[in-house]
């Protein structure tokens, strides 16, 4: 029997059973149950300073922060190791890895035994979700990361209040998570990142029993489990089976001058602007926007047929390069304190720095890179190539309750009423600033049609091609892509629903010569005031092949000279001929989805492109 070594504060004798069987498998030194504490938080992060994991940042800088580096290869989801294990291969459908539970099971159980020792066995009871709220889950997480744990502090809600929620029998999604790296004979990780090397790693979903089993990885949507594992993965399954929706969304407040509220979301692929966008501050005069949520939104019907949305998450998981006071002031003062920073870069001074934070060093200022090694100012590697201070995928855990453009009601159990759904990518051409599906039929193929560009260095995919990311779900969705998209459809029909009205926008247009068309971030209030409009039944617009774009005098330009009339002509532009192009590619994206795809969204594209032939 491993020891515990805490008092067990539960009478959850499932629970207890289940975690001790683990604790078997795995050899742990002792048990420790999570009670969510400040102490415990800060004892932890103590702990990992002490040992060198961590580094403390400066107190009167970054109070309360802490700093790790990662293994190098251990710096983001790992897409190819993730895996969709249903009974059958069919129910993972075309774009989800998949191993029969049965194989997986056994491939992992030899992976897990022994591999925690040298290590406590941390248990983290958590809640998605205000506790107690209807709409909340519970899971528990098994982990033998202190990283782990402290990430739960931040991003979700922990400890023995969430035991009385479950009481003796209540059901909770089992999560196992294991950096995989036992230490044998009283070694140390010696201050060094621990985890598996890429074969062995494995972030598996087993959608029927509803399990979370992850092995190998340290790293964000790898191993803090309630985040994509639950919170999406689950959570799509669970959804499907009762008639609501979990999604990759952020969540915002709008409020124009008069005082009127209207909330939005937005599916966005991952780094495509979600936590930018929930945190804006508009440049126009009068408009208020404020933050329910960045990253995930959980919606069902109300009485009243409308989709009310909550944000399961307790924090930001944020992208940190790109983020300045220019470009995000709110996620900077969120991450002011309190916060965990992942794979940025040490300053002498003991603060943060990253590529785009707008801060100047001193001249000839060193720093330490998020490999560890020492950097200067227009360092280059063998190959001439700049070498980057801060990971691109670097990441700052900040608590939402620091975010000074919380919404006061962003933990309203009851959750918020969507008025609007925006879907958009990196689509440097062909893709209007925005426009509005005809109806929601139009607006699901819309979703289920999403690109973004990537890079050929950050994925196997030609750079400057469209990979499409349907609904920003493509790497969170738990069950097949094509029936996700049929459950979209029967939200449609759902007798009673008044349903949010759908935009597509683009914020990533550019010119010929490479210059961004449009500047982005707080000017994206101008669209969102169209958008609040459009709600209304206001804000002029006309009817085209597409759906309804603006007239190229409806977005609001007042103070803003860097676009000029010619550069909002390009970016309402109906560009007739590369629509027919990207016609032709969805048709491409749709045929991998065979006799699955839903018919109407098959009947949309055609109409779609009738209508472009007698443009
Ligand atoms: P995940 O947390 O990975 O799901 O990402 P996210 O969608 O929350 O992305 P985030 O808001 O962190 O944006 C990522 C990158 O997009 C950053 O480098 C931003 O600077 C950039 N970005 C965000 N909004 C805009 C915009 O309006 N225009 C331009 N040009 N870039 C933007
Ligand atoms: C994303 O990749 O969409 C994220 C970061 O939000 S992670 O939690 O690592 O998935
Ligand atoms: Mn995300």
């Amino acid at each position: 029997m491993v020891k515990h070594l805490n008092a067990i504060p539960t009478k959850h004798a499932k629970l207890v059973k289940w975690v001790e069987e683990w604790a078997e498998l795995c050899e742990p030194n002792g048990i420790y149950w999570c009670d969510g504490t400040n102490t415990e938080y800060y004892a932890l992060c103590e702990e990992m300073v002490q040992s060198g994991l961590a580094t403390r940042l400066n107190s009167k800088l970054r109070p309360d922060c802490v700093l790790f580096r990662s293994d190098p290869s251990d710096v983001a989801r790992v897409e190819a190791r993730t895996y969709i294990a249903s009974e059958k291969q069919e129910d993972a459908g075309p774009t989800n890895n998949w191993i029969a539970p049965a194989e997986l099971k056994a491939t992992m159980r030899e992976l897990y035994k022994g591999c925690m020792h040298g290590r406590t066995m941390y248990v983290i009871p958590y809640s998605m979700g205000p506790v107690g709220s209807n709409i909340a889950k519970i899971g528990v997480e098994i982990t033998d990361s202190a990283y782990v744990v402290i990430n739960m502090h931040v991003m979700t809600r922990v400890g023995n209040k969430v035991l009385e929620v479950l009481g003796d029998d209540g059901e909770f999604v089992p999560c196992i998570h294991s950096v995989g790296k036992p230490l044998e004979n009283g070694e140390s990780d010696n201050g060094i990142w621990p985890c598996a090397p890429m074969e062995k790693k494995y972030i598996a979903q087993f959608p029927e029993t509803r399990e979370i089993w992850s092995y190998g990885s340290g790293y964000g949507g790898n191993a803090i489990l309630g985040k994509k594992c639950l919170a999406l993965r689950i959570a799509t399954v669970q959804a499907r089976d009762e008639g609501w929706m979990a999604e990759h969304m952020l969540i915002l407040k709008l409020t124009n001058p008069e005082g009127k509220v209207k909330y939005v979301t937005g599916a966005f692929p991952s780094a495509c602007g979600k936590t930018n966008l929930a945190m804006l501050i508009p440049t126009i005069e009068g408009w208020k926007v404020e933050t329910v949520g960045d990253d995930i939104a959980w919606m069902k019907f109300g009485k009243d047929g409308r989709l009310y949305a909550i944000n399961p998450e307790n924090g930001f998981f944020g992208v940190a390069p790109g983020t300045s006071m220019q470009s995000n002031k709110n996620a900077m003062l969120s991450c002011r304190q309190e916060t965990i920073f992942t794979n940025c870069a040490l300053r002498e001074n003991g603060d943060i720095w990253w590529e785009g934070i707008d801060i100047d060093l001193e001249p000839g200022e060193k720093l330490i890179d998020w490999k560890g090694n020492v950097w200067e100012a227009g360092q280059v590697d063998a190959d001439g190539k700049p070498v980057k201070a801060a990971h691109p995928n670097a990441r700052f855990s900040a608590r939402g309750r620091n975010c000074p453009a919380i919404a006061p009601n962003w933990e309203d159990p009851a959750g918020v009423p969507i008025d609007a759904f925006l879907f958009g990518g990196r689509r440097p051409s062909t893709l209007p600033l925005v426009y509005q599906s005809l109806s929601w039929e139009h607006g699901v193929m819309i979703g289920s049609s999403v690109g973004s560009e990537v890079t050929a260095a950050a994925l196997d995919v030609k750079a400057g091609t469209v990979r499409r990311d349907p609904f920003a779900m493509l790497p969170f969705c738990g069950y097949h892509m094509a029936d996700y998209f049929a459950h979209w459809l029967e939200i449609g029909k759902v007798a009673g629903a008044k349903l949010p009205k759908i935009f597509c926008v683009n914020w990533f247009r550019k010119t010929a010569d490479g210059r961004w068309l449009w500047p982005g971030f707080g000017d994206n209030s101008r669209v969102l005031k169209w958008i609040f409009e459009r709600c209304d039944g206001e804000g002029k617009a006309q009817e085209t092949a597409i759906g309804y774009m603006p007239t190229e005098d409806a977005i609001d330009r007042t103070g803003l000279d860097s676009v000029s009339d010619a550069d909002m002509k390009e970016l309402l532009a109906l560009d007739v001929e590369g629509w027919k192009k990207e016609v032709a590619s969805i048709r491409e994206h749709y045929a991998k989805f065979g006799d699955k795809m839903p018919k109407e969204l098959l009947a949309q594209l055609d109409a779609l492109e009738a209508r472009l032939a007698k443009c």
